[in-house]
């Protein structure tokens, strides 16, 4: 397909149509937040006449199902991929409107936490660029993830109340709605076969988001399901008086997609979770096999027409109820069911940490969903005789393999033996799927293992957020990089060149810039946008060790403070964001330690501005547009083995940024594609990480043995920087010591600390710098979301049928 071209005369047709229906006599009398609805509005419409993309011969149609797409701000955006943007500036112009502060008025839709929901954005993205026939299923939560303020250093939680009702690029899809049932029995028929009869009803409403490949004229649809009731209103009870009763089924069933639970690689065994799950996954495979039925083909070659992609373990239950339809509604057999439903289903694992794997217990499952319980049995039965052929007699093998065990149903067992395709998110991670996570499965059925390394969209995460750099390429290169990425390798000559070199390091500061007065608007703090820009932007977590960042800081101060006068001290901005779940206490205290430490360093005289600590609130989608691209420095310290991928790192070293970096993830690939020269590696790698904790590793010694450590512990411990209290980060220094230091945080911190030094000394040589940056982005090509998507169609999606 060809790009879409921009119709002047249907757009002001359009707009005319969106401020008449605001009841108002102009163009000028819409408020900024009105124009910036209603150009979405007349972008959605303009998008609507769409055909949708079909899937080409021997393609099958892909269903991506997610709990999460953390997608960003819609409206540049897809400005920028249907190539209208210069158009609408202009149209608009005529109205003395200006784009870029009417594209302000948008808030994030932050339907997700952190890596998987945006993973899941970035591959809807590149889906419609490549032209891969898919659509994209999730939940459109009303409440996204929590906007984040700090209260005396401490993270408060505040609702994100970002409006999906009135959001303008959705589109209800009334024809759609599906209905779900939930709780009830089971009942055995007359012939023997079993009906499920569910306790009541949702009705499943679709919304719908386009998703425009970059202009090539796809689009897709990303369609976020909404709980609502079958009968909103009770018209008995409202007659006989009971206003507010009557209400109660709409309000009950609203409940299920208010919120986004806020963890990230934590499992919640909530019962609403487990709802809400059921209800996305109900709403995907109802709407799918519709789909399938209404295009008049048989059921049997569903397989060949469609694949259910689950992002990570959430919508497991997609499984057993894709085999309830077959075997109850189709009255298909076990084998029959099970052959389609196993040729469809394909699963991303993102983590290997045992507190994330799904454990759901069976009897919250069986009261919920009691057929499905049963089919979950039967799958486990099947397994059992597999098992029992495979490893006679060895009860220990099965009680690790099975889908069934100790009161409790193991989703991630679940998707592998149901599953066509397994695949982890980076060459490391996916080696550790296969090795320590499911050694056995892999002995039984070694082909469906794969790896897919993640990747980034570089329409948002270079074009978008970067434009200085993106009009500094299109000169260099004279060639359409946005949709095949690999052509920034031609770039790599230029690192040599001392003009070029000039013009990325002015085009680094200029972001700086940008970013500087971001911070002075939301913190009020100074920075030198000099320093070197220190960059650790994710989610807070102990595997990914902020506190080991805190360390660091800690040890520039103290040499600031030893030795005021150094020359040759390196100037430094330490940059964060991150938000903690709210349940996760000793991750609110590593933020809750950075915040203090951050108020005294930033406040000694004696540091001026060679030193300084920002923690940016509310870090989401809309914060790394603007920090990715003024980073100097990128923190990818993760415990090794324990990040499955990160796709942060990608972003920020397409974006000249350097690394410093465990070998962890897609850490080593990013190492291979830079060169060893342009990337800072350091600490205890996957086997050592092994070797250390079965030696039974000691922080203690280890504290001791280093004096120089201990005193940065201890001026925490005695409350230099939280005004006395001395218990202030009791919890922080209670895990790195006490606790035994799970995380290897002091393990590593010599070694890290050898490896600031380094970027100390290469910081110091600007042309250097400048040239490993700039190889930086010309190496990192590879790590485009289109490459990821190849990657799908080719070793999973058409493949394995
Ligand atoms: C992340 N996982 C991985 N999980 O941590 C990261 N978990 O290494 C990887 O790059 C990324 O996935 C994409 O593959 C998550 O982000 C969650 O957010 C999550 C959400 C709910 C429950 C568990």
């Amino acid at each position: 397909m060809s790009q879409q071209k921009f119709n002047k005369t249907r757009f002001d047709a359009a707009l005319t149509r969106q401020w008449q229906h605001l009841g108002l006599t102009s163009a000028q009398q819409m408020t900024p937040h009105q124009w910036w609805q209603a150009l979405s509005r007349v972008l959605t419409e303009m998008l609507a006449t769409q055909p949708p993309a079909t899937p080409r011969a021997g393609q099958r149609h892909v269903n991506y199902l997610s709990m999460e797409f953390l997608i960003g701000r819609l409206t540049g955006n897809n400005l920028l991929n249907l190539g209208w943007y210069d158009e609408v500036k202009e149209a608009l112009a005529a109205h003395q409107v200006e784009l870029s502060e009417l594209l302000e008025e948008e808030v994030d839709p932050a339907l997700g936490n952190g890596g998987l929901g945006r993973l899941a954005a970035c591959y809807m993205d590149s889906m419609a660029t490549v032209g891969q026939a898919a659509m994209g299923h999730g939940l459109n939560y009303q409440y996204g993830l929590f906007r984040q303020t700090f209260d005396d250093g401490q993270q408060k939680e505040a609702p994100d109340d970002w409006q999906r009702n009135s959001y303008p690029w959705f589109r209800h899809n009334a024809a759609q709605d599906v209905q779900v049932g939930i709780g009830g029995k089971v009942k055995k028929n007359s012939d023997g076969s079993l009906q499920w009869r569910p306790k009541f009803h949702l009705k499943g409403e679709a919304w719908d988001l386009p998703v425009v490949g970059y202009r090539n004229g796809v689009t897709l649809p990303l369609r976020l399901w909404q709980a609502t009731s079958v009968h909103p209103f009770d018209l008995t009870l409202f007659n006989d008086g009971k206003f507010l009763q009557a209400e109660q089924p709409g309000i009950d069933a609203d409940k299920l997609t208010k919120v986004l639970y806020p963890n990230d690689n934590h499992a919640e065994g909530k019962r609403l979770r487990l709802m809400q799950q059921y209800f996305q996954c109900a709403c995907a495979v109802g709407d799918i096999l519709r789909r399938h039925h209404l295009a008049g083909r048989s059921i049997h070659s569903l397989p060949d027409f469609e694949v259910i992609q689950l992002n990570d373990t959430h919508p497991t239950i997609a499984i057993p109820e894709m085999l309830r339809i077959l075997l109850d509604e189709h009255q298909l057999s076990w084998d029959e069911a099970w052959h389609i439903t196993s040729r469809v289903f394909a699963y991303t694992n993102h983590t290997l940490m045992p507190e994330a794997l799904e454990r759901w217990d069976e009897q919250l499952v069986r009261d919920l969903l009691p057929r499905h319980m049963l089919i979950i049995r039967e799958i486990n039965q099947q397994l059992k005789k597999i098992v029992k052929k495979q490893w006679p007699g060895d009860s220990a093998t099965w009680q690790k393999l099975a889908v069934v065990a100790d009161g409790q149903v193991r989703m991630a067992n679940l998707c592998v033996v149901s599953c066509f395709a397994v695949n982890g998110v980076a060459a490391l991670h996916s080696e550790l799927v296969v090795k320590d996570l499911f050694p056995e499965y892999h002995q039984l059925w070694p082909t469906k293992f794969h790896n897919v390394t993640n990747g980034i969209t570089p329409r948002r995460w270079l074009k978008q957020c970067n434009p200085l750099l993106s009009n500094l390429i299109d000169e260099t290169l004279q060639v359409e990089w946005a949709n095949d990425l690999d052509a920034l390798e031609w770039l790599a000559p230029y690192a040599r060149k001392k003009a070029f070199r000039q013009q990325f390091r002015i085009i680094k500061q200029q972001n700086k810039l940008r970013l500087t007065v971001y911070i002075k608007r939301v913190t009020g703090i100074d920075v030198n946008p000099d320093a070197l820009f220190d960059v650790q932007i994710k989610r807070l977590h102990e595997y990914k060790r902020q506190h080991l960042s805190l360390l660091h800081m800690l040890h520039c101060y103290r040499q600031l403070r030893d030795n005021p006068d150094n020359p040759d001290f390196v100037p430094r901005v330490f940059l964060f964001g991150a938000k903690a779940a709210p349940g996760y206490y000793l991750a609110k205290n590593i933020i809750y330690a950075i915040n203090k430490v951050a108020e005294v360093i930033n406040n000694d005289p004696k540091v001026g501005d060679r030193l300084k600590v920002v923690f940016i609130p509310d870090y989401r989608i809309t914060a790394a547009e603007l920090m990715i691209p003024a980073a100097d420095l990128s923190e990818q310290i993760s415990t090794a083995g324990y990040e499955a991928s990160g796709t942060g790192n990608m972003k920020l070293a397409l974006n000249g940024a350097l690394t410093i970096g465990t070998l962890d993830g897609a850490n080593v690939e990013i190492a291979e594609a830079v060169g060893e020269k342009n990337i800072f590696i350091f600490g205890n790698t996957v086997d050592e990480v092994k070797a250390l904790k079965a030696n039974g590793y000691s922080p203690k010694k280890l504290r001791k043995q280093n004096k120089y450590l201990d005193g940065l512990l201890k001026d925490l411990e005695k409350g230099k920087f939280s005004a006395g209290d001395k218990q202030a980060f009791d919890m922080l220094l209670t895990s790195l010591t006490k606790g035994g230091d799970p995380w290897l945080v002091l393990a590593d911190f010599e070694a890290y600390l050898e490896a600031q030094q380094q970027v100390e000394a290469l910081w110091k040589n600007p042309e250097a710098w400048t040239k490993a940056a700039i190889l930086n982005t010309a190496r990192t090509g590879r790590f485009s979301s289109d490459r990821s998507i190849r990657d799908y169609q080719q070793r999973i999606w058409q493949a394995a049928r």
